[in-house]
C-alpha cells in the first residue's frame, strides 16, 4: 500500500510541533530556522515526506531528566536539575555539550540537541547529536562547591552516556576543570578509563587545539567565506561579542589573520578599544575570565578604554562581526545597526544569537551571514579527533590537529556553497542545514521505521 504524500507546508508543520512542545519558545525558533530551508527541498523529493523525516528528527530519541542534590560550604543542601537530550544518533554516538546556566531549561537544550544534529552532520565526522546540563549557576560557588556539583551531576550522568553511547563535553559555565571532575567521577564509578567525555586535560587524553577550536573554527569560516569572495580578514575591523572560551579563541585567531577586534562582552556589558587588541590584552582577558573569573569592566580599567554597561557591541562601526557569547543576543536594531554601518560579514560563533528578524535583515541587505551549526562546528570537530585519538591511544600533534581542522572548516564552506548557491550568491544557512539534513536523512531512511 502506498501512502499518500502531500507536500509540506511550513505553517502547517509549526503548528504541530508547537501543538507538541508547547512553550518551548528556543526549540520552535531553532526548527523553524531549518524547516523553513528543507521543506522547499523536501518537496521535491517525496521519499523524505513519505518516511516523514522532519517529524522524525524533530522529536528527540529520549530526554532524560533529572535531581542533582549537593551541599553547599554552609552544609546547606541545594537542589538543581539535570538534563541530557540524546536527540539523533543515526550517523554516530550522542554527542554533544553540557551547559550550566541559570538560564538552562529543557526548551534551551532540546534547540541546542537540534542544532547539533545538523551541525554534526557538517563535520563529516561520524557523530551524532545531545546536549544537556543543569539550572546551577556557577558564578560565585567556591571550587570545592563546583567539584560536588559536577560529581552530583555526573553520578546520575554515568548510567546514561559511554564512549559509544553519548560523548558530552563542555559549553557555558562547562570548561575544563568541570570536565576533570566529571570525568575523574565518571572514571570512579564505572571503573574505567574510556574517551567517554571530551575537552579533557592534556594529561588524561584531552586534544590540542580542542581549547582554541571552536573559536579558531569561526575565524578560519569567517576566511573562508572572505576568499569565497576574493577577499581576506586582513586589515578588518573585527567586533567580537562574548568573553568565554569560544570569544578568545576566535579573538585570537582574527589577530593571527591579520584583522583587528576592537570589542569584547560579558553579561554585564562590553569594552571597546579603538586600538584593537594585542596578544598581551588577549592574555590578560583569558586569565580574568577563565582563572579568575572576574568582569570584563575589569579589563577597561587595566587598559583605560571604554567599558559600555549593559550594552552588546553592535553599535560600533565594523567590516566584520562575531557573536560568541549566546542565543538571540543579536536581534534586529542591532542587524540595522551593523547595516548601516556597512558591516560586511557575520559568523556566529555562539549557537543562534542571531534572531530571525535579524537574518531576514542580513539576508535581505545582502549580508554574507553564517549559521553557528557551519561556522562554529570546529569545537565540536576536535571533539570527534578527540574520540579517534583516545580510540586508537595516540595523541596527535598541534599542527596536524590545526590542519585538520582547517580542512574540516574548509569541507564544511564547500557543503553549504554546493547546497546553498543561488545565482552566484552562497546562502550559508539554507546550504548548512540542507547539508546537514541530507546525511542524517539518508541514515534513518536506510533503517527502516525505528
Ligand atoms: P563560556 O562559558 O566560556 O563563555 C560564555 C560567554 O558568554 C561569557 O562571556 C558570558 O558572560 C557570556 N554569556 C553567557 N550567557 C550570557 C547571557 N545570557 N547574556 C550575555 N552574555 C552571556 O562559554 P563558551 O564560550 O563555551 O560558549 C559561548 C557560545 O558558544 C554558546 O552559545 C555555546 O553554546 C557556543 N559554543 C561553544 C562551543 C565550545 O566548544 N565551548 C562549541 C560551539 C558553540 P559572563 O562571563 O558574564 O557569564
Ligand atoms: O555547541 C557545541 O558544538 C559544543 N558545545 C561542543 C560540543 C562538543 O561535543 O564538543
Amino acid at each position: 500500500m502506498t501512502i499518500p504524500s502531500a507536500n509540506l507546508k511550513l505553517d502547517e508543520f509549526m503548528q504541530g510541533l508547537v501543538k507538541r512542545n508547547p512553550g518551548e519558545l528556543e526549540f520552535h525558533q531553532a526548527v523553524e530556522e531549518v524547516a523553513a530551508s528543507v521543506i522547499p527541498f523536501i518537496n521535491e523529493r517525496p521519499k523524505y515526506i513519505e518516511n516523514r523525516i522532519l517529524e522524525r528528527m524533530t522529536e528527540p530519541d529520549r530526554t532524560i531528566i533529572f535531581r542533582v542534590c549537593w551541599e553547599d560550604d554552609n552544609g546547606q543542601i541545594r537542589t538543581n536539575r539535570g538534563y541530557r537530550v540524546q536527540f539523533n544518533n543515526s550517523i554516530g554516538p550522542y554527542k554533544g555539550g553540557l551547559r550550566f546556566h541559570p538560564s538552562v531549561n529543557l526548551s534551551i537544550l532540546k534547540f541546542l540537541g537540534f542544532e547539533q544534529t545538523f551541525k554534526n552532520s557538517l563535520t563529516t565526522l561520524p557523530m551524532g547529536s545531545g546536549k544537556g546540563g543543569a539550572d546551577f549557576n556557577p558564578k560565585g560557588k567556591s571550587e570545592r562547591e563546583i567539584m560536588r556539583f559536577c560529581q552530583a551531576f555526573m553520578t546520575e550522568l554515568s548510567k546514561h552516556i559511554g564512549e559509544n553511547v553519548d560523548v558530552p563535553a563542555g559549553d557555558i559555565g562547562v570548561g575544563a576543570r568541570e570536565i576533570s571532575y566529571m570525568f575523574g567521577q565518571y572514571k570512579r564509578l564505572k571503573n574505567e578509563f574510556t574517551g567517554t567525555l571530551t575537552g579533557k586535560a592534556l594529561e588524561f587524553g584531552g586534544s590540542l587545539i580542542r581549547k582554541e577550536a571552536t573559536g579558531y573554527g569561526c575565524a578560519y569560516f569567517m576566511e573562508e567565506m572572505l576568499k569565497h569572495q576574493g577577499d581576506s580578514i586582513q586589515g578588518k575591523n573585527c567586533i567580537v561579542s562574548g568573553s568565554g572560551n569560544v570569544a578568545q579563541f576566535c579573538a585570537q585567531k582574527i589577530m593571527h589573520l591579520g584583522g583587528k577586534v576592537l570589542t569584547l562582552s560579558d553579561s554585564s556589558g562590553f569594552i571597546h578599544d579603538p586600538d584593537g587588541l594585542n596578544e598581551e590584552k588577549l592574555e590578560y582577558i583569558i586569565d580574568l575570565k577563565t582563572n579568575r573569573r572576574g568582569r570584563i569592566s575589569e579589563f577597561a580599567e587595566k587598559y583605560k578604554c571604554e567599558f559600555h554597561e549593559g550594552k552588546r557591541p553592535w553599535a560600533i562601526k565594523t567590516d566584520l562581526a562575531f557573536p560568541c557569547a549566546t542565543q538571540n543576543e543579536l536581534e534586529l536594531p542591532d542587524a540595522k545597526q551593523l547595516i548601516k554601518n556597512k558591516c560586511k560579514a557575520v559568523a556566529e560563533g555562539a549557537n543562534m544569537p542571531t534572531t530571525k528578524e535579524a537574518i531576514d535583515a542580513f539576508h535581505n541587505a545582502k549580508i554574507i551571514f553564517s549559521p553557528g551549526k557551519a561556522s562554529n562546528a570546529g569545537g565540536v570537530s576536535v571533539s570527534g579527533l578527540e574520540m579517534t585519538q583516545n580510540s586508537i591511544r595516540l595523541s596527535w600533534q598541534r599542527e596536524e590537529l590545526d590542519e585538520r581542522l582547517k580542512v574540516i572548516m574548509h569541507d564544511i564552506h564547500q557543503q553549504c556553497v554546493n547546497h546553498g548557491t543561488d545565482k552566484d550568491q552562497v546562502d550559508y544557512l539554507k546550504g548548512a542545514n540542507i547539508a546537514g539534513f541530507v546525511k542524517v536523512a539518508e541514515a534513518m531512511m536506510a533503517y527502516g521505521v525505528i
